[in-house]
């Protein structure tokens, strides 16, 4: 990775990413973009340009101008809006991604895109779920998450270009909230816990999904793209995870340093059985022996953190 295009650059993860890579690679080496503008720190600090992932000229045009090397895909609708706006998520998630394919075949760009925990389904096998098993989502993110994962295997197989991905858990992370996902409630009970003392939770107590906090997902993507190809058999599609856990398990990790914390519920229908049809836990084997994959976080130390930063930030 020398000049490195991002898409999605203003969501959860790019607003972190595009920071990291700025330090790690050089401020002039990252294009961040996005379909819209802000005052953060992406858009003023570096190299930023208005980009909306379905024009695919408009994209091939930007990484012409800068001669980039890599493509970092994160533009995407997550699955609870997804399932909101079904169609718009089929034309967002999945014309995006193949535009960036085709300006990474014809540009001879790296590529990474995130894959899910959502491109498992209710009949994946639930616990410590393999890398290569079912894979039969019930949601339309899902099914955008599967066609991906096949569409980066094809565009290596067909084309031999260097694509790489992680299946990403939900992301925990104090800077940028994440927006229409169906795991926002664990970074959500944070803030409302600073906030107010207390969260209502719309997914039940007892539902295991598996989380990671954002520095090791930085982390990750940046090791799996440094990663020697020689090594990678499955290139796309990493299964990457620090944790399993579910609400009560947060709560109770808020408690020990905001004892008077208190979660109740209102359960959401729709995110419920989107969660309920995706793994309580899955097994990143694979990752760690591919390329060295590890997660520094777990739910204690991560809690910590998070507090922590939330305090600072409101202070
Ligand atoms: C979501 O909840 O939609 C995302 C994800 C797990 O992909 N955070």
């Amino acid at each position: 990775m020398k000049k490195i295009l991002l898409t999605g650059a203003l969501g959860q993860i790019g607003t972190e990413l595009t920071d990291k890579l700025r330090k790690t690679y050089g401020t002039d080496n990252v294009i961040a973009t996005d379909i819209r503008e802000n005052d953060s720190h992406v858009v003023k600090d570096g190299l930023f340009e208005i980009l909306d992932v379905t024009d695919a000229a408009a994209m091939a045009e930007i990484a012409q101008k800068h001669k980039v090397d890599t493509i970092i895909h994160l533009a995407a609708l997550l699955s609870a809006t997804a399932e909101a706006k079904p169609l718009l998520a089929w034309n967002l998630n999945m014309g995006g991604l193949v535009n960036a394919l085709e300006v990474s075949r014809e540009q001879n760009c790296q590529f990474f895109t995130p894959s899910s925990i959502g491109a498992f389904g209710p009949i994946t096998p639930k616990s410590l779920t393999p890398q290569d098993t079912i894979q039969r989502p019930t949601t339309m993110y899902g099914v955008n998450k599967v066609a991906g994962e096949l569409l980066c295997d094809y565009y290596y197989h067909k084309f031999g270009l260097d694509t790489r991905g992680l299946r990403f858990p939900g992301l925990i992370s104090y800077v940028a909230p994440p927006g229409g996902g169906t795991t926002d409630y664990a970074v959500e009970i944070y803030y409302e816990a600073i906030e107010k003392g207390s969260y209502t939770s719309y997914i039940d107590k007892g539902t295991y999904m598996d989380m990671m906090y954002m520095p090791d997902a930085l982390n990750a993507i940046v090791n799996l793209m440094e990663a020697d190809p020689a090594k990678l058999k499955h290139r796309n599609s990493f299964n990457v995870t620090a944790m399993s856990i579910e609400p009560e398990m947060v709560a109770a990790e808020i408690r020990k340093h905001i004892p008077s914390f208190t979660l109740d519920y209102n359960v959401d229908p729709v995110r419920q059985s989107i969660a309920d049809s995706w793994p309580d836990s899955i097994d990143a084997t694979a990752a760690k022996e591919e390329w060295g994959f590890e997660a520094e976080y777990d739910l204690e130390k991560m809690t910590k953190d998070m507090l922590t930063k939330l305090e600072e930030k409101k202070a």
